[in-house]
């Protein structure tokens, strides 16, 4: 007996030593990789939701520029923002199709200049009037370009109408690339800036039944990321804020989906005012991340998404709960 202990002892030793270093040196690594991975992540909760809160509010014109360009800001999260960015002292420029009082609204309690310009994004012709209309703006600090719009209920792409796609990839994407590049050579003259483009989680989390909306904002995610990096030498910045869900008008007729939110997870669904003031707030926080989720429940949700699953069986989960809660599907 104990002669067959020590021999099966020694055979284990002498076999498995060499791959004992081997893990041992990759279990090191992967260790490291994920405490730094968890690192930045807390770093990064901390500068944006945390340590904004603590500090004095911000002086957003001193940082980067006297007016602020938002679009589709006369309703839900823009609205937020146009409020926000005016009660930091900074004059308004809504662009919209729809007043909406956001002027008067603004006045009543700021005392900043507030510009409306009547828009509709679904169209492609706007941008020579508009750039016409802006350069009359000395000195633009921030645009949001935060107008979007989504199909009224979850749908598959071949029941979609044509004219109304159109419309999703002109207000969706179209808008943030135009309105860049007429607010973007101004910027540059005066080297600081800061530019947010309004993506969504859908772009990280496949959304089928939506595709359109999550790829056009899959779409902004990499159109801020590369100008980012392009920009990285000069004094402008670039944010691609990506929340969940939100309770504005934009899901209104998904009442099945806002019910079940509502319901089961309403500590993830702020209404687009409390939404829009954790997203300004993170305003001044310079350098990486470009891309976050601008409200602290949403980066949460975003970290705890397994992404190491893969993106093709995400999308299978998100086909199997819209399946299951709406009949629409
Ligand atoms: N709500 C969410 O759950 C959620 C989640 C992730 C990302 N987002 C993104 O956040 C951004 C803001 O969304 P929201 O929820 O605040 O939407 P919203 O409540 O529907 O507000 C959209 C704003 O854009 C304007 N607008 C829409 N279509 C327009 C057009 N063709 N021309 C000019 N203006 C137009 C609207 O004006 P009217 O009122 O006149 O139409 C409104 O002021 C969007 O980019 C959206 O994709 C929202
Ligand atoms: C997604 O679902 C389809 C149909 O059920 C299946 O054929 C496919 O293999 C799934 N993909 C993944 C990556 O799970
Ligand atoms: C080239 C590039 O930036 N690709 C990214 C585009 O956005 C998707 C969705 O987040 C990323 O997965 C890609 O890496």
């Amino acid at each position: 007996m104990e002669q067959m202990g020590e021999v099966v002892c020694e055979n284990s030793h002498q076999f498995h030593w060499p791959g004992y270093n081997f893990f041992a040196i990759l279990g090191i690594i992967v260790t490291s990789l994920i405490s730094l991975r968890l690192l930045r992540a807390i770093w990064n909760l901390w500068r944006l939701y945390i340590w904004p809160n603590l500090r004095p509010a911000q002086d957003y014109v001193k940082l980067y520029g006297k007016w602020a360009v938002i679009t589709g800001g006369s309703d839900g999260i823009g609205k937020g923002y146009a409020l926000e960015l005016a009660k930091r002292g900074m004059n308004i420029c809504v662009l919209s199709n729809f007043e909406n009082n956001i002027v008067s609204e603004i006045r009543s309690v700021y005392t900043v200049d507030v510009k409306w310009i009547d828009v509709d994004f679904s169209t492609t012709e706007v941008y020579e009037r508009i750039e016409k209309e802006i350069s009359q703006i000395d000195d633009i600090g921030i645009l949001v370009n935060n107008v979007g719009m989504v199909q009224s209920k979850w749908q598959p792409l071949a029941d979609q109408d044509r004219r109304f796609m159109e419309k999703i990839i002109n207000v969706n994407m179209a808008t943030v690339v135009m309105m860049t590049e007429i607010v973007l050579k101004s910027m540059l003259r005066q080297n600081r800036g800061l530019i947010v483009c309004m993506g969504s989680m859908a772009s990280r989390v496949p959304t089928p039944y939506a595709t359109l909306y999550a790829s056009s904002k899959a779409f902004i995610e990499n159109f801020s990321v590369c100008l980012a990096s392009e920009l990285s030498e000069t004094k402008i910045v670039v944010k691609c804020i990506e929340p969940c869900f939100v309770r504005t008008q934009l899901l209104k007729d998904m009442t099945k989906f806002t019910d079940f939110l509502k319901s089961y997870w309403s500590w993830t669904f702020p209404d687009g005012l409390s939404f829009a003031a954790t997203a300004t707030s993170t305003f001044g926080v310079i350098g990486t991340p470009v891309v976050y989720a601008g409200y602290v429940a949403h980066e949460i949700l975003t970290l705890i998404v397994p992404h190491s699953i893969g993106k093709e069986t995400l999308a299978n989960i998100s086909t199997k709960f819209l399946r299951w809660l709406t009949s629409e599907v």
